[in-house]
């Protein structure tokens, strides 16, 4: 059950203690970097400022674009020599963020992931595939390299080519899968066609983009596994910062790693237990690359829910970002809860796509759905109804109206990595 004992299992006074010494340590080793030298000074901070845990509120925030207006090596602590691997993040427009790692980030985040497979029973018996990129992006080396510390059999698939994938799951007898849930969708429906049962499978591991409880059922039925939740930044090493237990119900975030707050996007009001907002992290144990109260964007809410298996209190499922958070005539809408609702009805099949645009001033969003052919007579009228249903039942969730558009199956985009499933097209002419 555990990888490290003594950490997972600290009594709270002695994970307090802890936190606050390595809170001291980063306010130190970010006196290396240029952008939080002038921040602290101009908020008059030094680091004896600090004294208890509650004290990280007087320190600034840190943001994606700070971060890019660093680029390249501008949030850098430690001299190039000392960094031993760049990776960058996907970014939208422009340069991505680059996170850069020493030898001992790269000690610190493979214990991470450790921990993580540890917690779900995994061990060096299994046979791990990891069906995601292997590059730039930090799912990929980042998994790697923790299940190797664990002793697992690791299958560096990376993505594409879902046929040698299904194949190679069959040929090794794979126990356990890493990706995306929305490619692990798609590995579902290519074993479905192969007609290729995945009978060695026991255990899933997704992340890197926002899932819904739906998703999980559908996943562990189509896959006959038991489907767990992985959440983590390249900010902030990569995959390894939360992850599901056993109970599923909630993200252990590793509390001796990462200091957790919540604030309100809008105000940067910090908020209490239990209070839904975004997700703000200083990570306690960086060299290389360490950042003050890093705004993940993020949507969760902290709460104590007792669990046996770990101390501390658990994030929940991330709803969707506050920057991808859709706001549809002034209703916030997340691609999480369209995906929830079309999961729900048979009629339709589980891609979908989401297009918002502006017409006379007015939002108006269209969602793309296939059609599943097994409820679909083949009738107009019953494109009709079911066109209607998914209307009425967006509608009922979303408390707003939608244009539908049922497509022919297997028409839409399938993603191997993150998907992008909205279009916002307001911006343009
Ligand atoms: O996605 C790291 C990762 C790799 C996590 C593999 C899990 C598995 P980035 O590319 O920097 O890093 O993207 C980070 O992805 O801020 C969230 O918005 C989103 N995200 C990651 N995991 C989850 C999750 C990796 N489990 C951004 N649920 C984050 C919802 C997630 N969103």
């Amino acid at each position: 059950m555990f990888w490290n004992e003594k950490i997972e299992t600290m009594p709270p006074a002695e994970l307090a203690a802890l936190q606050l010494d390595r809170l001291k340590q980063t306010l130190l080793q970010v006196q290396n970097v240029e952008f939080y030298r002038i921040k602290l000074k101009e908020a008059g901070i030094r680091p004896g400022d600090i004294r208890t845990l509650d004290d990280v509120q007087k320190l600034p925030f840190t943001v994606k674009q700070d971060l890019r207006n660093g680029y390249p090596f501008g949030f850098f602590a430690v001299p190039l020599q000392k960094v031993v691997r760049i990776h960058t993040t996907s970014g939208t427009t422009g340069k991505p963020t680059v996170v850069g790692y020493t030898c001992n980030d790269l000690e610190t985040w493979a214990d991470l992931i450790a921990r993580n497979l540890t917690m779900v029973g995994l061990t060096d018996r299994d046979i791990f595939q990891n069906m995601v990129n292997y590059g730039m992006f930090t799912g990929g080396l980042g998994f790697h390299y923790g299940a190797e510390k664990v002793g697992m059999t690791v299958i560096p698939s990376a993505t594409g080519n879902t046929r040698r994938q299904i194949e190679m799951i069959q040929d090794f007898g794979v126990t356990a899968i890493h990706c995306t849930p929305s490619y692990a969708m798609h590995l579902a429906e290519v074993a479905e066609e192969m007609n290729a049962p995945l009978e060695s499978l026991k255990t899933g591991l997704f992340g890197a983009e926002p899932w819904s409880n739906s998703m999980r059922k559908e996943l562990e039925s189509k896959l006959g596994v038991t489907a767990y939740d992985s959440y983590g930044l390249s900010e902030l090493f990569g995959p390894g910062v939360a992850f599901e237990c056993t109970e599923r119900d909630g993200l252990h975030i590793w509390h001796d790693c990462y200091l957790v707050e919540i604030i309100n996007p809008v105000t940067g009001e910090v908020l209490g237990d239990g209070e839904r907002g975004e997700l703000v992290v200083t990570p306690l144990k960086k060299e290389a690359m360490p950042l003050l109260r890093y705004r993940t964007g993020d949507i969760t809410m902290k709460f104590e829910d007792g669990c046996l298996c770990r101390r501390g209190q658990k994030i929940a499922r991330i709803t969707g970002r506050s920057d991808d958070m859709l706001v549809i005539r002034g209703i916030n809408v997340f691609p999480s809860q369209i995906e929830h609702v079309l999961l729900r009805i048979p009629e339709v099949g589980n891609q979908f796509m989401v297009y918002v645009d502006r017409i006379n001033h007015l939002d108006e969003m269209t969602i793309e759905v296939e059609i599943n052919r097994n409820y679909f007579s083949g009738e107009l009228a019953d494109l009709a109804r079911i066109q209607k249903k998914v209307v009425k039942e967006l509608r009922d969730t979303l408390e707003l109206r939608t244009t539908v558009k049922l497509v022919e199956p297997g028409s839409l985009p399938r993603f191997e990595g993150k998907a992008k499933r909205v279009v916002d097209r307001r911006g343009e002419m």
